[in-house]
């Protein structure tokens, strides 16, 4: 790539591997169920994750969407974090096309959802009251910056929503980056969870996608709901192909990033006017605050760092000084090195 970009690792381009995996891959009618790499990938993704299927989506987005609208009906309530990822950034989808209600509670530092706050979310059997139908989870869980839900949690998540005959969803969109920062199989955190959907075009590289794992039944609803969403693909395979490299190489690797990571947030931590705790980075996203009395603007700070060292950052918002920075696949230790020293530079 050519700047240091830390907005997100979606900005991540794929690699020269996958590029040529693409221009080679065997493709065929996929609504059809006839290309070889989407069932390829598509299995790769379920055994890995412990589940019975898969299906190959466009998008996070499109991987919750699914999920939730073919859990749920119409007048159904998801109980989900304040800070979930499906609440806050998907446009209200589940809400604008299944009518499906959010009931939200609030996330905790840990990025968990106090199980007390699921239990009484609960709705009990009550005319007046929408039935609740279903538990999301996200790991890692974005706000937090990235922090990883254990098997252990999300086993007592799993038995909650069984006690009252709900479904769980996990929104696994970086569930590779858990499964490496808790030194577990991905599987292992996946296994209490109805369905799980995971992203291939994040820290994994691939330029576009995502896989929504679960049982045959689930997923054959699942199909169809994609189906109604403009989803039915045809000759994705040479998208598939990439998703492979990252499913068995990229996964392998993120460990890395974890590692960049830290050393960018404890190099961060040695400048004035940034307020971090390095201590709470697990993954690959490092989340800080600048001081109220900064030398210059938030504005012109991320526009010098553009123009003068070729370094993007972003999550920053008017009126709000928090900034999340992403490390990924394209980001060296060198990069962060020039980050920090960048940084020091510009706020001395
Ligand atoms: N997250 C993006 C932005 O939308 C915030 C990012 O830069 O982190 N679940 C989680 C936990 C996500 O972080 C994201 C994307 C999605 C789902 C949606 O994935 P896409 O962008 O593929 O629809």
């Amino acid at each position: 790539m050519d700047t240091i970009d830390l907005r997100s690792d979606t900005v991540t381009w794929p690699t020269p591997a996958m590029r040529e995996a693409m221009a080679n891959a065997p493709v065929g009618d996929d609504v059809y169920g006839e290309d070889p790499t989407i069932n390829q990938l598509e299995a790769e993704a379920a055994a890995m994750l412990g589940k019975e299927a898969g299906l190959f989506v466009t998008s996070g987005t499109m991987g919750n969407l699914t999920a939730v609208l073919t859990h749920c009906g119409r007048g159904h309530e998801m109980i989900l974090g304040n800070q979930a990822h499906i609440f806050r950034s998907e446009v209200g989808s589940a809400a604008a096309y299944g009518g499906v209600q959010p009931f939200t509670i609030p996330v905790q530092p840990d990025g968990t959802l106090d199980l007390g706050d699921i239990r009484a979310a609960i709705r009990s059997e009550n005319e007046h009251f929408p039935r609740t139908r279903l538990i999301c989870l996200e790991n890692t869980q974005g706000s937090t910056g990235g922090m990883p839900l254990t098997a252990e949690y999300t086993a007592q998540v799993g038995d909650i929503a069984r006690e009252h005959g709900l479904k769980l969803h996990i929104d696994g969109a970086r569930i590779f980056n858990a499964a490496a920062a808790l030194h577990v199989p991905a599987r292992d955190l996946a296994a209490p969870a109805d369905s799980l959907s995971f992203c291939l075009s994040k820290g994994l590289c691939a330029p576009v996608g995502s896989v929504l794992v679960g049982s045959h039944e689930f997923i054959a609803e699942a199909r169809r709901t994609r189906k109604s969403l403009g989803g039915g693909l045809r000759q994705a395979g040479i998208l598939a192909a990439a998703g492979l490299i990252a499913l068995r190489e990229m996964t392998q690797r993120l460990g890395e990033d974890h590692a960049n990571a830290c050393a960018l947030a404890e190099g961060l931590a040695t400048i004035p006017y940034i307020h971090i705790d390095p201590t709470r980075v697990c993954t690959n996203m490092v989340l800080f605050t600048f001081a109220d009395e900064l030398p210059i603007s938030i504005e012109e700070l991320v526009t010098r760092l553009k123009r003068d060292y070729n370094i993007v950052i972003g999550g920053y918002s008017n009126g709000r000084t928090q900034v999340r920075l992403v490390t990924h696949y394209w980001i060296t230790r060198d990069h962060v090195n020039q980050v920090i020293d960048a940084m020091r530079t510009l706020l001395p």
